[in-house]
């Protein structure tokens, strides 16, 4: 049986991901929210029920979560959502938007967001908690790690590996093979042929460390 899902976030990645889960024909029960003003309100027409202590009002059986929480840059408060509502019992739904193309042989784990337009091609792997933003493109065999984001229209080409809590930034392009440690973050726009070590942010054409 699908179970009714509720949103963590009310702010513009959960806007998005309401209008996937709308047209996915998923019950969405409401949105959890930090900021106490905005609790009674709406986010695209659905309930603001309450902080984070109001998904004790629903068993890990009834309900699946969506992490709305997204990032600009290092993703450590959507990887903090995530692990807290796992070591709750609670399970995170996938979102694929219809819209988006995943071809066969390709493995999703729990609470991975594919947004309108993306493309990923056989043999990719992407891990928990990941966020495959709104028209980016995964080549064959990428294996992408937990929590972290693809930003919108950034182009991976084949049989790139990219570590745990990362972000690739809005239309990065990244090479054939390319390996990207865990946590680093790749600049918008920019165009990566180096690997980029764990920990180090890169910008530019063709991408440079700035931080090691
Ligand atoms: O790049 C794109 C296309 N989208 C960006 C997305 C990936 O990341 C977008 O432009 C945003 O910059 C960012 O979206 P996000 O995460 O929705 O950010 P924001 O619009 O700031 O909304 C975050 C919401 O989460 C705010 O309303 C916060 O009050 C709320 N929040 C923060 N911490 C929390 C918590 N809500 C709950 N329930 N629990 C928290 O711990």
């Amino acid at each position: 049986m699908v179970r009714p899902v509720i949103i963590i976030g009310s702010g513009g990645h959960a806007k998005v991901l309401i209008a996937a889960l709308l047209i996915l024909r998923r019950e969405i029960i409401g949105v959890l929210e930090a900021d106490r003003d905005k609790h009674g309100g709406f986010l695209s027409k659905i309930p603001i029920i309450g902080d984070d202590e109001s998904v004790k009002n629903y068993k890990p059986k009834e309900i699946e979560l969506v992490n709305g929480i997204g990032s600009v840059g290092l993703p450590y408060k959507r990887m903090e959502i995530y692990q807290k509502f796992k070591k709750m019992g609670y399970r995170f739904a996938g979102v694929v938007h219809p819209s988006s193309i995943v071809m066969g042989d390709v493995q999703l784990d729990e609470g991975v967001q594919i947004m309108a337009g993306a493309i990923i091609q056989p043999g990719c792997r992407i891990g928990d908690n990941v966020i495959i933003n709104t028209g980016a493109i995964l080549d064959h065999d990428c294996i992408i790690g937990e929590h972290t984001h693809i930003a919108p229209g950034a182009v991976l080409s084949g049989s790139v590996h990219i570590g745990a809590a990362s972000h690739v930034g809005t239309s990065a392009t990244i090479i054939q093979g390319i390996k990207i440690g865990k946590n680093a973050l790749i600049g918008a726009g920019s165009v990566v042929i180096n690997n980029i070590s764990t920990g180090s942010k890169a910008v530019g054409v063709p991408a440079r460390n700035i931080i090691k």
